[in-house]
């Protein structure tokens, strides 16, 4: 590798606080880093990409196989020996005049039999330190992988950051990932996205595991027993808040704690007891600073306190930093995530709001910095779910919260979600899309053959975990969010273990189980019944064209797909029919 990026010199990653802090330095040396008001921020420095490099860019990205099939539609494909060679034309002299780091890293405790290592090659040191947060990374990496263990390899370079050769290559077949010309963290922090999901869910089928887009968190009732759920939604969904979420004052008063294990990955394994265990692959979080603040994330505040990488949002001439809905008012001037100066009001020519922090800016933090980080979260063995929850962006067809009549049924709701395009990604905001359990960015191989993966997983599970559907973001007419969310949630996710724990009635509607009247524990929260009536409404008719669309997204896989989730369709077209449905209540 180094003879076709022919960097200037090599350096190895061995993880000491003495390396890192020499890293820190030269990165605000060379004005890659810029470091912070220590004060305000202890250990905390701030990045800015290019402009044209803040979100990641699933068109660029390929799983290279070599059959094009075993990509499925849902991914870019590209013939392997095809992507090796274009991308080494890119990579060819890519690091000259630079260094390019070694970076050991272990995605899961070190030593724990969950876990896969993987070697990161870079030339950027934003890279290095990140990787040094969200991963764990160094010398004791390589003494666990011993002279011929198997380990993903990993290269990336910067390159001139050229956004026409910009390409994110997955090898699947060889455990291998090629990144280059850009800098942005799911692009580039390949042990994330890319080896944790995209690779990891390739493993997983083979060697039967799930890796999986998910929040991992606890819930402790007031008798101090800790139930695990893990739960999927599409990137800036909300799956950070989520998984640090604070309980509503009447929960907390009774002695409701919530313990956060994870907030994006989830690797998943069925124990002995033939439970599934979810184990959080990562060390950090890089999650979403706009809208972070006190009100929709405390503890996510307090992990960003120290020891943080903030990227692309705003920066003041003294040292701060601020975004959009954070804790403070706008500062009176600074630099916005583009580089340019900034003052609250400014507009563009068209008159549109021109906002400092980029929308999908980010912070990247230790996990352990976080205040309610599970005991847990570093058990090797992981925690074993009582629950799994799907969830996308909907503001209008999807109730609240409804379980599904099995797991079967389960994997159809989670083959079935749809959300509305977030500023995670690049593409048209708010435009609604199918994204399988908030995986269609990141399953490493053909999907048809992931559902039948899951369908299987159910069929080996003893004590499988119920499976349910949540949306907080159904709205009204004058498009005002029907449910509070933030800290409220639990009162759902406290249904939702009442429910998985066989605690509790429901009503049976044509999508599954809902709360019964006065089902959910909605003590101190001023919510109306039409209000609740309107959160779990269920339009048949919408539904029934919802069912057809359903149908064509499955027919893209041709024949690999399950039959099982087609006979899922036609099984709710017929709960949704009016005859089955008036019989279905009576019964
Ligand atoms: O892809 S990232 O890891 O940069 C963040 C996300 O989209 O979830
Ligand atoms: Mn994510």
């Amino acid at each position: 590798m180094a003879e076709m990026c022919k960097p200037k010199r090599i350096i190895w990653i061995d993880g000491s606080r003495e390396q890192q802090k020499k890293l820190e330095e030269e990165a605000v040396g060379t004005g890659e880093m810029v470091c912070l008001n220590q004060e305000k921020w202890p250990g905390c420095f701030y990045h800015r990409t290019a402009v044209n490099d803040v979100a990641r860019t699933e068109h660029l990205t390929y799983i290279c196989t070599r059959h094009k099939g075993d990509a499925g539609p849902n991914n870019n494909w590209m013939a392997t020996e095809e992507a090796y060679s274009i991308a080494a034309g890119y990579f060819n002299g890519s690091m000259r005049g630079r260094t390019m780091y070694v970076v050991p890293f272990s995605m899961g405790p070190i030593g724990s039999p969950f876990s896969k290592i993987g070697v990161e090659l870079t030339d950027s040191i934003y890279v290095v330190l990140n990787m040094l947060i969200v991963t764990r990374a160094g010398s004791a990496v390589l003494e666990q992988l011993g002279p011929d263990g198997e380990f993903t390899r990993c290269l990336h370079s910067k390159a001139d950051l050229d956004e026409n050769k910009r390409l994110i290559l997955h090898f699947p077949e060889d455990n291998t990932i090629w990144s280059v010309n850009s800098g942005y963290g799911g692009n580039v922090l390949l042990g994330k996205k890319c080896l944790s999901l995209r690779i990891a869910s390739y493993l997983g089928r083979q060697e039967g595991w799930m890796a999986e887009h998910m929040l991992i968190m606890g819930i402790e009732n007031p008798e101090g027993r800790i139930s695990y759920i893990a739960a999927a939604f599409p990137s800036a969904c909300g799956k950070t808040n989520l998984a640090m979420l604070v309980p509503p004052e009447p929960f907390r008063q009774r002695g409701y704690k919530v313990w956060t294990v994870g907030d994006d990955i989830a690797w998943l394994k069925i124990g002995s007891d033939g439970r599934l265990w979810a184990l959080n692959p990562e060390n950090g979080l890089f999650g979403v600073a706009p809208g972070t603040n006190c009100h929709s994330n405390p503890n996510g505040m307090a992990s960003i306190r120290k020891d943080t990488i903030f990227t692309n949002v705003l920066l003041t001439a003294n040292g701060d930093v601020w975004w959009e809905q954070g804790e403070d008012d706008p500062p009176a001037a600074g630099t916005a995530w583009d580089g340019r100066p900034w003052k609250p009001g400014l507009t563009d020519e068209s008159g549109n709001h021109l906002p400092g922090a980029h929308p999908n800016s980010r912070f990247t933090a230790p996990m352990a910095n976080c205040p309610i980080a599970s005991p847990e979260w570093e058990n090797p063995a992981g925690v074993p779910l009582t629950a799994i929850v799907f969830g996308g962006r909907c503001s209008t067809r999807v109730p609240l919260v409804f379980q599904s009549f099995d797991w079967k049924h389960g994997v159809y709701v989670g083959a079935t979600m749809s959300s509305e395009l977030t500023a995670a990604q690049f593409g048209k905001l708010g435009k609604v899309r199918h994204d399988p359990m908030a995986m269609l960015p990141f399953c490493g191989y053909n999907m048809a053959d992931y559902f039948t993966h899951w369908l299987e997983m159910g069929e080996r599970l003893a004590n499988p975990p119920k499976i349910f559907h949540v949306n907080w973001f159904r709205r009204d007419h004058e498009d005002r969010f029907l449910w509070p969310g933030y800290g409220e949630n639990l009162r759902v996710l406290e249904w939702i273990l009442r429910r998985a724990e066989g605690e509790t009635g429901a009503v049976k509607t044509p999508l599954g189980y809902i709360p019964e009247r006065d089902g959910l524990n909605l003590e101190g929260l001023s919510v109306d019944d039409a209000t609740i009536a309107r959160l779990f409404a269920i339009d048949t008719a919408v539904w029934l064209k919802e069912v057809e669309d359903h149908r064509q997204f499955f027919k893209q896989f041709e024949r690999r797909f399950p039959a099982a989730l087609f006979a899922e369709c036609d099984a709710l077209e017929k709960r949704l029919r009016p005859i089955n449905m008036a019989r279905d209540m009576k019964g």
